[in-house]
This record gives C-alpha cells, structure tokens and sequence, in this order.
C-alpha cells in the first residue's frame, strides 16, 4: 500500500498482534515510561499531514470509476468485493455519517449480536469474520465485530477512498431521451454533511462534484437522509413506475427480493440494499443482514459486467 506515492509502512514489520508481538511490544517500553517521549512534531505538520492528503484524494478522486454512497453494510460490502476483483478501479464511497457503518454496529440495534441467513456465511468466511453455525443461519458474536472487519478490509485496500461526513446532496444527469428513464447517472453533487443539513437556514452553497459512469445507490431506508437516491429519481420524473414505498416486516420475503432486485436501475446507477425496498415496494426484514452482504456482492457483480467492455 502506498499513500502519496510512499510505502504506507516505512520501517518495521506489521503484526497480527500475537502473543510473541504482545511480548515484544511490551518489552519496548518496560520500565522506560518515567524517560517516555513522543517524537518531536509542529502543530501546522499535522494539520498538512492531513489536510495535503485529503485534498489529493479530493482531486484524484474527482474522476471515479466507480462511486458507491452509502458505507452501511450493503455499500461496504459492494466496495469490498468490487475492491477485490478490480484493484485497477478507483472507487470513491461518499458516507453522510461522521462514522461509517450505517444501521449495523449493532444486530437488531440494542441485542449485539448479529445473524445472518444461509448462504451469507459464505461472505463472512470470504472476509474473515467467525460466526456459530446455528443450522439455517449464523451468528457473529457482536455486530460490531462484522461492520469493523469489513471496514477495515475495505479501508486498506489502495484503490478505495472512504469520504465521510460528506452527503451525495445530487445526481451529475446527462439527458438521454431515447431511454425510459429520460436521462443518464453520470456522477455525484456532494457536499460536507454540516453543510447540507443547514440548506434551510443558508443560502445555497456550491458543493462539489466527482464525475463516474457508475455510482452504486446504497443509502438505505427512511432516516435523515436514506433512500436517496430512489427519491431523487422518483422527483426528476426517471422511474416510470414511481416509488414503491417500503412495506411491512416479513423476514422470509424481504431478503430474497432485496437480492433479487439489485439490479441497475437506470443507465448508470446500481441501486442496493434497503434503499431497494422504498423503490420497489418491497418488505424490510428488521435485524437479518445476510440480503445487504449478498446485495452488494451483487451490486458488485452488475458493476463488473458494465467494466467488462
Ligand atoms: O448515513 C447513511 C448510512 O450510513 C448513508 N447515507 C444515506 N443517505 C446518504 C447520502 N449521502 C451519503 N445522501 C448517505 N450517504 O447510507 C448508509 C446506509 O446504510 P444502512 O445501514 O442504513 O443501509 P443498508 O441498506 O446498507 O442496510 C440496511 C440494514 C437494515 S434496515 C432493516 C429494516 O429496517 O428492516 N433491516 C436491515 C438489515
């Protein structure tokens, strides 16, 4: 991995945090806390430390292959296996959030832990995440252990930048009149979150944009910003058929179709996750999340067929 050019890792050897690097570690500093000090630094070299880095990714980034919005478990999980499959993509994930992770840190919000239906396991076994075999489904001993594994996956892949805090506030449309939808995805507005929330008691503020031939919807249901993507199309007049309006809870049903139906919804946007159930009309499931690995392993498959040319 390199970052700016130079290798992320300059000196040493990263461990897995074993016994005999625990060990090691520990022998580091025994009995030299009392002469302790940290490497000297200026306070403007953190500040540029950060700052040159993001505003490099905000420039590289401003032309995506891909951009996925959304870092709940669907869209993490779309990034992780796109990622994977083509590391020469660039692949820009816009999260709302200060903290990516969407409704899942913990399983049915307050119990945890978090169960999967089969086949998911198949995705946890993919990254590396332990689960109890309970028959026809599987359960990761805390929720948070799944979304962290996952995430940190993600973030160390070197094509994958994760912006967050940063709201997709529009669609880039190119007009296309000779398809139903009327128009073309070619891209994202976004903006700093703080910003966007304050739209009603500000004058508008010119955000950004990052322009893609793909962007991958994953922004969930309902919530302070979810289900997006579905609305902004549904207000430009691109689906035919309206919104669906998500229904009822029924486990058995939901998960199926939320798979099922990822799918690219209109020329250049793959939409995935509950995001799918405000368009299509389809049921929630509540705290099963199998369909969002397995819907974004799908989004990532649509993804791959459009990169196959
Ligand atoms: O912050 C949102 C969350 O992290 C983010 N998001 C929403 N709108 C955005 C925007 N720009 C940038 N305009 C935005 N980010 O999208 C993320 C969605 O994550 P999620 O966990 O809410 O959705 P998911 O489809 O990945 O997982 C859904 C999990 C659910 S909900 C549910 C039920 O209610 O029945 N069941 C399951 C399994």
């Amino acid at each position: 991995i390199s970052i700016n050019g130079k290798p992320a890792v300059t000196s040493g050897a990263v461990t897995d945090g074993n016994a005999a690097s625990q060990t090691k570690l520990l022998a580091e500093f025994a009995d030299k806390w009392d002469s302790f000090r940290f490497a000297p630094i200026r306070e403007s070299t953190v500040s540029r430390a950060m700052t040159r880095r993001y505003f490099n990714d905000l420039d590289t980034y401003a032309e995506s292959d891909v951009v996925i919005v959304g870092a709940g478990s669907c869209g993490l999980s779309a990034a992780y296996t796109l990622a994977n499959a083509r590391p020469d993509l660039k692949i820009a994930i816009i999260e709302a959030s200060v903290s990516p992770g969407g409704g899942c840190w913990l399983g049915g919000q307050l119990f945890s832990a978090m169960v999967l239906r089969k086949p998911a396991q198949k995705f946890l076994e993919d990254v590396g995440i332990a689960y109890e075999d309970e028959g026809d489904y599987v359960v990761v001993k805390h929720a948070a252990l799944f979304m962290s594994t996952l995430m940190s996956k993600v973030l160390a892949m070197p094509n994958v930048k994760l912006f967050n805090a940063t709201c997709v506030e529009d669609l880039i449309t190119r007009s296309a009149p000779e398809l139903p939808s009327g128009v073309r995805i070619c891209g994202v507005v976004t903006n700093w979150t703080l910003v966007t929330i304050h739209h009603d008691d500000h004058s508008c503020m010119d955000p950004n944009t990052i322009n893609a031939p793909l962007i991958i919807s994953t922004t969930g249901h309902d919530g302070p910003f979810g289900a997006f993507s579905a609305k902004r199309l549904e207000s430009m007049k691109a689906l035919p058929n309206g919104l669906g309006g998500m229904r009822g809870l029924d486990m058995n049903s939901a998960e199926d179709a939320i798979v099922k139906n990822t799918r690219e919804v209109v020329p250049g946007l793959i939409m995935g996750g509950m995001e799918l159930s405000e368009l299509d009309g389809a049921n929630r499931m509540g705290p099963t999340f199998g369909a969002m690995c397995l819907s974004g392993v799908k989004a990532a498959e649509e993804a791959l067929k459009v990169w196959e040319i």
